[in-house]
């Protein structure tokens, strides 16, 4: 581990705020980075403070003067050479993510992975920034649209893809010619300062200016609310919890700024008896115990017939059995630990919750001890039984919590208690009736912006666009035409007769 630390440069103090080709002397608080595993320290890093920020966005609102005028196929290609230099680091930078987050290696790898395909993507999209043309009403007139650049945008981004996420914005935002100002999770630092170290030599080699690509690790007063309220960032980009989203639209909708929000999953899969059981087995067990449960794209409700609830509830736990949960470095462990022991408590309350509204436990849940097991929060993953009427069951406890519930009859039963919870990211169905599956991806079936057939809810590809609706906060990221969030748009019409006609027919002569 040493080795790969060093080779990242996560060694010494580490400087919280950077401006792409350099570091900042931070002023802030000192931040120490532990691992999940063992609760021992990595590595520390000195945070931005307020002084620090104001100097990190003065340079970003510089470096979009001139990083708007680069062409778009220019920063297309920087973002290319950006991707090759993640490709070299991907191993070291898989493992970093393991170490500081808790996921397991090929998990950590899959988001290093995420980042390089989202730089693909993006150079891709880097030739493809198309407005469309009109037609005029009014003679020998053109009219069409452009994207232009936006100006800085701020990324805010949570512990559970401590990287993956910034990607899905940066590389994007990038190509769009906007200059980037990240602040991750203080969960996770070191990752965060990993990738802005390797994408930071890319700039160099580039004679890239500084403020392009910018990162300011700090406390909410100090930089979070700055971030925010700040009037020279026209985009906010967060992804978190609904309370967080909540706060972030309403403080950024009082300036009139835009917001991409990516908050809450409470994701839910229907199992009708026609489906492939032993499809949905795999993809229920990786969705509800990858990356312990704290993906927002994770399994967390199943809405199973009643006919084969008993069976299908007994191969369900056998598979969790199977679930091998210890040190995430290591191989053939599936799970890993929880974030911190407050998420075990949450998990322990949901428990507790979900039995006094009538609910019971099948199967885990336990806080493991002894060994490794002492030094973090592990747990077993736990199944529930519930009914869709629980209020638990609408809130997004983010562990490894999976309540079945059971649906009596008709499939517009079982999309009725899908939809009953207030967010909406992620879902899915198993079925191979051609009837059900389609009438789940109808508009008078799921009301997820992620709808599924016959795949789990969690590890969706970067080509989509990804985010949700209702409290998930109905932000749209990564693929698609999410780069237009990036930019604004613009409606020009040009006159190239010799009259001066109004539209609408409108007659003004003078
Ligand atoms: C998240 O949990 O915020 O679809 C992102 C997935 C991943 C991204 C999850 N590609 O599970």
């Amino acid at each position: 581990m040493k080795e790969i630390l060093e080779r990242l440069g996560i060694t010494g103090e580490l400087s919280g705020a950077g401006t792409g080709t350099s570091w900042l002397d931070a002023r802030g608080d000192l931040l120490e980075s532990t691992s999940p595993i063992d609760g021992k320290t990595i590595a520390k890093v000195r945070c931005a403070d307020a002084g620090d920020y104001e100097t990190v966005v003065k340079k970003a609102v510089e470096a979009f003067d001139h990083w708007r005028m680069v062409p778009a196929p220019k920063r297309g290609e920087i973002v290319r050479q950006i991707g090759e230099a993640l490709r070299e680091h991907k191993k070291d930078l898989g493992a970093l993510v393991t170490l500081e987050n808790g996921k397991i290696r090929a998990e950590g790898e899959g988001e290093v992975q995420e980042m390089i395909d989202m730089a693909d993507f993006a150079v891709g999209q880097s030739r493809m920034l198309y407005g469309f043309t009109m037609h005029s009403e009014r003679p020998e007139h053109r009219m069409y649209e452009q994207w232009h650049p936006l100006g800085p945008v701020g990324v805010i981004t949570a512990f559970n893809f401590p990287v993956a996420v910034w990607a899905w914005n940066a590389m994007i935002a990038l190509i769009a010619g906007d200059p980037v100002v990240w602040k991750p999770s203080s969960t996770t630092p070191l990752t965060a300062i990993a990738c802005m170290k390797i994408a930071g030599e890319v700039l160099k080699e580039n004679d890239v200016p500084e403020g392009v690509l910018n990162i300011v690790i700090g406390d909410r007063q100090q930089v979070g609310e700055r971030l925010i309220n700040d009037p020279r960032i026209p985009l906010i980009s967060a992804t978190g919890s609904v309370n967080m989203g909540r706060h972030v639209a309403q403080t950024v909708a009082g300036r009139l700024g835009k917001t991409i929000l990516e908050l809450g999953g409470n994701n839910g899969i229907i199992v009708t008896p026609d489906a492939d059981l032993d499809l949905a087995v795999r993809a229920i067990v990786f969705g509800a115990v990858g990356t312990a449960g704290q993906r927002c794209t994770t399994t967390r409700r199943i809405i199973l017939h009643k006919n084969i609830f008993q069976d299908f509830s007994e191969t369900l736990v056998k598979g969790y059995q199977q679930v091998k949960i210890g040190d995430p470095l290591e191989e053939g462990v599936l799970m890993g630990p929880l974030i911190n022991r407050e998420a075990a408590e949450t998990m322990q309350k949901a428990m507790e919750t979900l039995k006094s509204q009538g609910g019971k436990v099948l199967y885990g849940g336990e806080v493991l001890s002894g060994g490794i097991y002492d030094k973090g929060a592990y747990v077993t993953p736990c199944i529930c039984e519930a009914s869709a009427d629980m209020e638990i069951v609408k809130e997004e406890t983010f562990a490894p919590i999976l309540y079945l519930i059971p649906y009596e009859k008709t499939i517009e039963e079982a999309i009725e208690y899908h939809n009953a919870v207030p967010q909406g990211l992620s879902s899915a169905i198993f079925s191979q009736n051609l009837r059900e599956v389609e009438m789940f991806l109808s508009h008078r079936g799921s009301d997820c912006g992620i709808a599924n057939a016959n795949i789990g809810t969690s590890g969706a590809e970067i080509g989509g666009a990804f985010g949700g609706e209702k409290e998930t906060g109905g932000g749209r990221e990564s693929g698609s035409d999410a780069w237009k969030a990036y930019m604004r748009r613009q409606t020009c019409t040009i006159n190239w007769s010799k009259e001066m006609p109004l539209a609408q027919g409108i007659v003004f002569d003078i």
